[in-house]
């Protein structure tokens, strides 16, 4: 354990962090590189919020569902103000909600979030406040029923690697190697003038991204459209994960702020989702491994997405130990846990982005996810292992875990709230458990 002193100076770095990077209710991920405000980011930065500023809590998520579409998506990004930092920005999109933002969606953290912020922001328009974003929270589950289960397997799809936050991972390789489509909108990237391109996508994985962009523009951004029309339909064990986490942590909300047929449609799809996740799970390689709905075939790589499932209680037992055992593998070829790709994969590339270094909020989640299963040291192993790298590698955007360099974009958002999260952790124990 770090001493006081240094716990306190790393607690005041992190709440300056977001003061600094506040644009006026919504928290940029960091200055330049990520000018607007991202859904899965805004989430686990209201929980850091949260805190120590209960009212900056709820406007982060109040401002997130600004741009929240009459569909129920909500968009991965929000174009709040305009920036020439970043693109793809809202002229590439070409969607049209009254605030820009982008067409597509991130990981639904948010009724995690809400259920959070709630139980620890309690104030005199607490109740009223939360009614609300309760609403929004199922109205955005109904949606990804809706428009990304049309078949209703249980599972999700995403249509764009973007989708699953986890951009460049190589779950996605095989998948947008087979696309033929080709972008129609010039690649200006933004990326690679902030932060060296060792350690972002390549340019063949952007005109990969953009292709798919200019196809959805192009049919409007009609999610029936999408569905038909999309060559990239991948079953994201990260994103069904996170989705089943928030769906009881909406269902939590329901009691208070629900009618008993919206529990029972919680409750419905969440047996349905657990049910289908046996068809996610590789005996073989200990681990959930994503599905494409193009080939109708499991994506033969293991990343830190296959871990995650732990936090939404979907493992049996032995399956969770079973994941325990296969992470032991990975960190005797690594010192920090979690690297993003295994790194007896082939693929593994320490740097680059999604495939290899290591994420604070994936750290957060999968910690969680041991916690609940009684694998406490190994939980607690990954926590202090997140302290450690912020504490020497900085609030960075990622690390690498050979090394424990920080990586990418510095005075990082939601870096910077795990931070606060994990101390809260630490020093309330059992409140943790309410996650
Ligand atoms: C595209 C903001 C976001 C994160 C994603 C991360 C990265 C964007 C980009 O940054 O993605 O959405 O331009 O690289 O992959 O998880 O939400 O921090």
């Amino acid at each position: 354990m770090m001493d006081l002193d240094m716990t306190t100076i790393d607690i005041e770095a992190a709440r300056a962090i977001l003061r600094a990077n506040d644009r006026g209710g919504y928290t940029v991920p960091t200055d330049r590189l990520y000018p607007f405000q991202w859904n899965w980011d805004s989430a686990f930065v209201a929980m850091g919020w949260a805190t120590f500023d209960k009212e900056r809590a709820w406007r982060e998520l109040e401002r997130l569902v600004e741009g929240q579409w009459d569909d129920g998506m909500v968009p991965h990004i929000v174009f709040h103000a305009p920036s020439d930092d970043y693109f793809p920005g809202p002229d590439v999109w070409r969607t049209r909600h009254a605030i820009p933002t982008s067409g597509i969606t991130q990981p639904p953290v948010f009724a995690t979030a809400l259920r959070r912020v709630f139980e620890i922001a309690r104030g005199p328009d607490a109740q009223a406040r939360a009614a609300r974003l309760y609403r929004c929270a199922l109205a955005s589950h109904d949606w990804w029923e809706k428009a990304r289960d049309p078949e209703a397997t249980g599972l999700v799809a995403i249509l764009h690697p973007w989708e699953s936050g986890m951009d460049n991972s190589p779950a996605w390789d095989e998948a947008m190697a087979r696309l033929t489509i080709a972008p129609t909108t010039p690649i200006r990237r933004r990326d690679t003038s902030h932060i060296g391109a060792e350690m972002r996508p390549r340019d063949e994985d952007y005109r990969r991204f953009i292709a798919l962009v200019d196809l959805y523009a192009g049919l409007g951004w009609e999610p029936a459209a999408m569905w038909r029309a999309s060559p990239f339909k991948l079953v994201d064990v990260a994103t069904n994960a996170i989705l089943q986490k928030a769906e009881e942590d909406l269902l939590a909300l329901a009691a208070q702020f629900g009618t008993e047929a919206e529990r029972r449609r919680i409750e419905a799809r969440m047996a349905r989702r657990a049910a289908a996740f046996a068809r996610l799970w590789s005996e073989e390689r200990r681990i959930y491994q994503a599905r494409d709905l193009c080939t109708g075939t499991t994506v033969d790589a293991s990343t830190s997405a296959g871990l995650l499932p732990l936090f939404a209680g979907i493992p049996s037992a032995g399956q969770a130990a079973a994941l325990a055992a296969e992470l032991e593998d990975w960190l005797a070829k690594v010192p920090y846990p979690v690297p993003s790709t295994s790194p007896l994969d082939p693929r593994f590339e320490p740097k680059r982005y999604w495939r290899g270094p290591i994420w604070a909020v994936v750290n957060f989640m999968i910690a969680e996810g041991f916690e609940r299963y009684g694998h406490a040291a190994l939980a607690s192993r990954i926590h202090l292992a997140t302290q450690t790298l912020m504490r020497d590698g900085g609030i960075a955007e990622y690390f690498d875990p050979t090394s424990g360099d920080g990586l990418g974009g510095s005075q990082f958002s939601w870096t910077a709230a795990i931070r606060l999260m994990i101390d809260q952790a630490v020093v309330a124990g059992p409140a943790r458990e309410k996650m």
